[in-house]
């Protein structure tokens, strides 16, 4: 049966009943936390595992922690999924429909009585957000070939590392052995929810992405002198607190100087974090983004020299720690193609976003494996518990997929 003859019928119930089951994973009725490589993230593995098994679906855990549901044989696969964890205190969609909506794709092909002509993998990347370790994009980098140095000895607050991690999952603690052969992944489509309000100003369901931003990520760590709050004078003090306060009011001032840019510090640490004693040390992170290459590279060069000259001007050492730094990365314009006529087949004029969000897209298209993204509205911003999305539209977009996926795999 050709693509063509195949008529994949989504089902809207199960699909808003399995991101209620998902969202049960880590949640607390209000928000979800399931961190990279946690116990949750595991559970939430172990569901859609059973689900895609349940399909016939080879299933299986990768040594970095990714789950890969295989239908078909042997040969170049298409890829379709996104990733199962969050970020703190998070919300139900960001990921977890991505992963949901390529397992409704399958299920509603096979259904239709499709017949995967080339290998379709379903996937879950293993911790996309890097809230623990603060490396994003990790699983797929480790899929793809893109991992850091020394990835697998990123620490979290506590003092495991990601091997750690790994191997108290039952792993080897070795995630560059999940690392794809040339040529196993012929495409990758993600789903995701736009996570910002354009679709939902537009008044429309479903958006196609032209391009992700480029990413920077960073600690900076600003090095004063701890001191006796009550007897040393205000001209005497080495405040690292203060100084980290006057650089990232620089950062967000050269963010709001620049179109098209953005920045946040959304992590701050004090030491030793006392009210009756100066800041002797503070440690805060970057997270710089922009569309175009050359304005996300004269911010960041901004911002080193804003720290500096803070940092003279208050007696104070800084040091800027990149933790990952992805380009801006268009995405394959065959499959973008793809994605408009499949939106187009389902009534949507979808138009063209560039995504403010990064995902595991990049890490696919940055290894030359041909990738494209479908956004679907939601409200509510994203990265909170506000988080929303329609399971009509999320319906929708697993219909536009499974027309996606059976172009490219029956
Ligand atoms: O941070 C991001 O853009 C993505 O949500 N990990
Ligand atoms: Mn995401
Ligand atoms: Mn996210």
């Amino acid at each position: 049966m050709s693509a063509a003859d195949v008529r994949p019928v989504v089902d809207p119930a199960r699909l808003g009943k399995r991101i209620a089951e998902l969202a049960a994973i880590g949640g607390n009725g209000r928000a979800v936390t399931r961190l990279g490589l946690s116990v949750e993230e595991q559970a939430a593995r172990d569901l859609v595992g059973g689900w895609l098994g349940a399909l016939g679906a080879s299933v299986r855990r990768d040594a970095a922690g990714n789950l890969i549901a295989r239908f078909g044989g042997d040969g170049p696969a298409v890829l379709a999924g996104s990733h199962l964890d969050s970020v703190l205190d998070g919300g139900r969609f960001d990921g977890a429909l991505g992963v949901l909506c390529a397992v409704e794709a399958a299920e509603s092909l096979r259904a239709a009585g499709a017949r995967f002509r080339r290998p379709v993998e379903i996937v879950a990347w293993a911790d996309e957000e890097g809230a623990r370790f603060g490396l994003g994009l990790y699983g797929s980098g480790a899929a793809f070939g893109r991992l850091p140095a020394g990835a697998a000895e990123r620490r979290d607050a506590l003092g495991v590392s990601i091997a750690e991690a790994l191997r108290a999952l039952g792993e080897r603690g070795e995630p560059e052995a999940a690392r794809l052969p040339a040529g196993a992944a012929a495409a990758y489509l993600e789903l995701h929810i736009e996570q910002g309000p354009r679709l939902e100003r537009a008044g429309v369901a479903l958006g196609v992405v032209s391009d992700i931003v480029g990413i920077f990520h960073a600690r900076v760590t600003v090095e004063g002198r701890a001191d006796h709050a009550g007897t040393t004078a205000m001209d005497a003090r080495r405040d690292a607190l203060a100084g980290a306060a006057a650089m990232l009011l620089a950062v967000e001032a050269l963010a709001r100087s620049r179109e098209g840019v953005v920045a946040t510090v959304g992590e701050l640490a004090v030491r030793p974090g006392a009210k009756n004693v100066v800041p002797g040390a503070a440690t805060f992170s970057l997270d710089v983004r922009a569309g175009d290459a050359a304005a996300l590279e004269a911010t960041i060069r901004e911002i080193r020299a804003a720290v500096r000259r803070v940092g003279d001007e208050r007696g104070l050492r800084s040091t800027v720690d990149v933790l990952s730094s992805v380009p801006v990365t268009p995405l394959d314009q065959a499959l973008r193609d793809l994605f408009m006529r499949a939106a187009a087949a389902e009534g949507v004029a979808a138009p063209v976003l560039v995504s403010g969000a990064g995902h595991d897209a990049m890490n696919a298209q940055l290894a030359g494996v041909p990738a494209a993204m479908l956004f679907v509205r939601s409200t509510g911003g994203s990265h909170t518990p506000r988080e929303h999305c329609d399971t009509a539209d999320a319906a929708l977009g697993a219909a536009v997929l499974a027309r996606a996926l059976g172009e490219l795999a029956c």
